[in-house]
């Protein structure tokens, strides 16, 4: 019988409330992105509960976190939780960070109930999962699992037009030096012996793939960031599916003119024919018949951005997203043959290229069923559900047995400074995720 242990919910909710003040738009949510300075003070925070702890802390050339339980003993497999701490521009509080929170109080908890067990412990903090950055979800994962590799580094650009290798290479550090002077260190093996050398150039990225033969369970706890947890009234998701997306980049060139002396006839404008094509898309997924398909753009860029100048190049992002990859291409495909007629009769050039993209994937089906009974057990309201959210978990769902736990957003917001969970359900959450994690640390005899 797994001995219960009780999670320390003053503890888990004082490491939150400390996190979210690591924002670079005090009052305006939470905008924390990777490799930033607040990424930096909340690297800190975690990596002194690490040390406090006892923790091994091993950190990727991606800056990819592991921290080990101190119980651990080596060779033996790993139960892993953990999610992401970057952040969208003013989004929330809680997306994230609460996966890293609970994972961390899980390690705080067995750390005072010292016992012995058939696989190890680890929290995982996963790098660049927003994309605010580089604009590719999930980066510091599709790493670990080989979807990213070497020239991925050169590609992926941010909006100053650095590399990742760029961003990258001042953070390499070998030396054991304190975490408190820099939490972007590379801590080696001991037995790999460690060289003195701070601030590295080269990007060593040959040790940032996992040995997922080393790895028996993933688990994420994350928001829901959607409504239907909220209006059910339920405590806890459980995930079966996260959906897949594909991110397209559109840039459509026009002629720039006066925007008082030109002739609507005479117009090739590049911002009301990007205004066509994402209703044109949004109008194809809205005739989806299952109505689970989604079509987003989030981003956009008119130049020169004056108003009184026809605007000539608009650069524009379009993301769609469903559990089925067919549709995903199916309506991506639709979409960007509308875009191109449409640029084409307003006789406006467009370039379409392929920005990122992540399969739908089930999520393991002896872990949904375990967790559906544990909350059977517990008298907790719970759904078994989809993520329309993708979330780091995807990443290592194709290489070990990997399950999401969701608890409710408030009002389904998310990305927003709204964003919000009442407290009996971040603790609830933490629970669940500490009862999961034992029963899996037990689940060797
Ligand atoms: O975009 C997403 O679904 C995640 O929040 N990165
Ligand atoms: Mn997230
Ligand atoms: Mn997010």
């Amino acid at each position: 019988m797994v001995r219960q242990m009780k999670i320390n919910g003053k503890r888990l909710l004082d490491n939150l409330y400390a996190l979210r003040e690591f924002t670079d738009t005090p009052g305006k949510g939470v905008t924390r992105f990777s490799y930033g300075e607040q990424d930096v003070n909340a690297r800190r925070y975690i990596l002194d509960i690490a040390e406090r702890l006892g923790c091994s802390i091993s950190i990727d050339a991606l800056q990819n976190i592991r921290l080990g339980f101190k119980g651990n003993v080596p060779g033996r497999k790993t139960i892993a939780a953990g999610s992401h701490i970057d952040t969208v521009r003013n989004g929330g509080w809680l997306d994230g960070i609460y996966g890293v929170c609970g994972a961390l109080e899980v390690m705080e908890t067995l750390t005072e109930n010292l016992a012995d067990y058939d696989y190890n412990y680890e929290v995982v903090i996963f790098a660049e999962e927003e994309g605010s950055g580089f604009g590719s979800t999930m980066t510091g994962s599709k790493f670990i699992s080989g979807i990213y590799d070497e020239s991925d580094l050169d590609k992926l650009k941010n909006d100053e037009g650095k590399t990742l290798r760029e961003v990258l290479a001042p953070l390499q550090t070998r030396c054991c030096c304190d975490v408190r002077e820099n939490p972007y260190r590379q801590v080696q093996p001991k037995e790999a012996g460690v060289s003195t050398q701070c601030g590295e150039s080269s990007v060593d990225i040959s040790r940032v793939m996992w040995d997922f033969d080393t790895v028996k369970t993933m688990l994420e706890l994350h928001i829901e960031q959607g409504p239907v947890l909220d209006e059910a009234g339920l405590s806890i998701g459980i995930v079966d599916n996260i959906f897949g997306m594909r991110v397209i980049e559109v840039k459509l060139d026009g002629v720039g003119n006066h925007a008082g002396a030109t002739p609507m006839s005479q117009r090739h404008d590049a911002l009301c024919t990007a205004a066509e094509c994402i209703l044109k898309a949004e109008e194809i997924v809205r005739a989806d018949e299952d109505k689970r398909t989604v079509v987003t753009t989030g981003k956009i860029e008119a130049a020169p951005n004056c108003s009184n100048v026809i605007p000539e190049t608009v650069t524009f992002t379009l993301e769609v997203r469903d559990r089925d990859e067919a549709k995903i291409n199916k309506a991506m495909d639709e979409i960007t043959g509308s875009i191109r007629d449409i640029a084409d009769r307003r006789r406006v050039s467009c370039t379409i290229e392929e920005h990122s993209k992540s399969s739908p994937l089930p999520l393991n089906r002896r872990l949904i069923d375990s967790m559906a009974a544990r909350a059977e057990g517990q008298g907790l309201p719970y759904k078994v559900m989809d993520s329309g959210a993708v979330h780091d978990a995807c990443m290592i769902a194709a290489h070990v047995d990997t399950g999401m736990i969701f608890v409710p957003s408030i009002e389904g917001r998310s990305h927003v400074p709204q964003e919000n969970t009442a407290e009996e359900h971040l603790l609830t959450g933490a629970q669940f995720l500490m009862d999961t994690v034992l029963s899996e640390l037990a689940s060797g005899k």
